[in-house]
């Protein structure tokens, strides 16, 4: 009796599309039970292809009814089956619109492996059988996966690559198991639009190796094992990248020719330094935020411009922001607060004094010396000899030269520099002339034998002969590489 109810409400549900003598199913089909499942093999034994949508749930542990499905014409839907071993549609080729996963028993997922298209996006998730996924490995074309809580992606989605979106995400709290633990998996992908990671267990993310850009938001959220991001290799190209609480996290990695438009790096418990980063001349917005161990910005040295908005706050032993000593100009606002360590705050200031930062300042509750924009202007940065670049800044502090030019580039300025034209950081001066060691002329030589050829490369240098009656002459070659002599004083 209780086979003839199944049947009957099999019926009611299949025979409303079922016309016999036709190969397939056409419209919308659902699959609420086994026995319906088991139906559809009997009832068509010669389909390949569905039309419509395909929806399959409750107790259904088997799906060898679908062995010979090539093709279905809308979603396949597989949720909250009895299912625990997932080796299913392994003829399917292509879902015209999406396919989503999702049941709590299963365990492996090493179906789909003829799949070259989903057109629109595959969903995985709420599948808390720690479910492990070693399949779609001949997809070629989807726009979006999304995988998430309890899946262990091993050597998956090998072929893709080109996304529109990538999501690993748990949906909740961080402990779940979610990781892609297979080397190869995504190893194809070379340009996403989004990818958006959270909660994810991996410690590395060797498996983006190949990706080169993200055209829009990169998120790399609550990542606890992540180390490093070294696994970016090929990274070349990021619009906006967020790298948040992931706690281990000590070094950035990044290849150092990757170009990122806007940068977040907040709650990483373990990140000392931004070293890691690019080179970065320019951004649109940065934000430093609560990282307990960060101390410098060191990492950040090439910054120039930041467009928008630039926000640091809440990193409790900061207290070195030198290098944003090549900073020139913000577009909007600057945020500093809640940096109780932080009080050399001068080059805020000078861009201040120099209208450089073109929104609102907020200052407070850093430092003592950093602790409000008043405070830093009127009392904390000196300006000794008042060209309007602070003293901590300033390459000459006591040598008003608000140009700052340092031909040889050894960080003191020409307008103090006791060899401008060597590069001597030190500026040692044993003999106390105010010739630098580096550049001081040699005397009290008997002679001076060289064995390579004497070069002046300034055109208004040349050699000092002293002539018998006590006169000295400047020996220059002008453009035609003639030789004149013209007296000067004796050095
Ligand atoms: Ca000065
Ligand atoms: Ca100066
Ligand atoms: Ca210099
Ligand atoms: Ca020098």
């Amino acid at each position: 009796m209780q086979k003839y109810t199944q049947i009957i409400i099999a019926c009611i549900v299949l025979c409303t599309t079922y016309i016999e003598g036709q190969t397939c199913l056409s419209g919308n089909s659902v699959f609420n039970s086994q026995t319906e499942v088991d139906l559809f093999a009997t009832n068509f034994p010669n389909c390949t292809e569905i039309n419509g949508n395909v929806f399959i749930q409750g107790n259904v542990s088997n799906l060898n009814a679908f062995n010979n499905i090539v093709k279905i014409n809308g979603n396949l839907t597989i949720i909250s089956t009895s299912l625990s071993q997932g080796n299913i549609f392994p003829n399917l080729q292509e879902v015209v619109k999406s396919l989503f996963i999702s049941n709590a028993f299963i365990t492996n997922l090493n179906g789909f492996n003829s799949l070259t298209t989903v057109n629109n996006k595959i969903e995985i998730y709420g599948n808390n059988g720690i479910m492990s996924i070693n399949s779609f490995n001949a997809l070629t074309k989807t726009d979006t996966i999304t995988i998430g809580q309890e899946v262990n992606v091993q050597n998956a989605f090998t072929q893709i690559q080109k996304l529109k979106s990538l999501k690993l995400e748990t949906y909740g709290l961080p402990t779940q198991n979610l990781q892609v633990s297979g080397p190869n998996s995504f190893n194809a992908v070379t340009k996403c639009d989004k990818i958006q990671m959270y909660g994810l267990q991996n410690t590395n993310l060797n498996f983006l190796s190949n990706l080169d850009t993200v055209s829009n938001e990169f998120f790399i959220i609550f990542l606890p094992n992540l180390t490093s991001l070294s696994g970016l290799s090929s990274l070349s190209l990021v619009k906006n990248m967020s790298i948040s609480g992931c706690e281990d996290l000590t070094n950035l990695n990044l290849p150092s020719t990757a170009k990122i438009n806007s940068i977040t790096v907040s709650g990483n418990g373990a990140l000392t330094s931004l070293a890691g980063l690019p080179p970065i001349t320019q951004l649109d917005q940065l934000a430093i935020v609560d990282n307990l161990v960060l101390t410098s910005l060191e990492g950040l040295n090439s910054l120039n411009t930041v467009k928008n908005v630039f926000y640091l706050y809440q990193n409790p032993v900061l207290n070195d922001i030198s290098a944003l000593d090549n900073l020139k100009i913000v577009g909007s606002d600057v945020n500093i607060y809640d940096n109780p360590n932080l009080n050399a705050c001068c080059k805020i200031a000078s861009l201040v004094t120099k209208n450089r930062i073109l929104g609102q300042v907020q200052i407070y509750d850093n430092g003592e010396e950093c602790s409000s924009l008043l405070d830093i202007l009127g009392i904390y940065c000196s300006d000794l000899d008042e060209d309007e670049i602070f003293d901590e800044d300033d390459n000459c502090p006591n040598d008003p030269n608000d140009d700052q030019d340092d031909a040889d580039n050894d960080g003191v300025g020409d307008a103090c520099d006791n060899c401008p034209l060597i590069s001597n950081a030190n500026q040692a001066d044993a003999n106390n002339d105010g010739v630098g060691d580096a550049c001081q002329s040699v005397s009290g030589v008997g002679s001076m034998q060289i064995s390579s050829d004497v070069y002046v490369d300034n055109s208004l240098r040349g050699v000092i002969l002293k002539s018998s009656n006590g006169f000295c002459y400047r020996i220059k070659v002008n453009n035609k590489g003639k030789l004149s002599s013209k007296k000067i004083t004796c050095p």
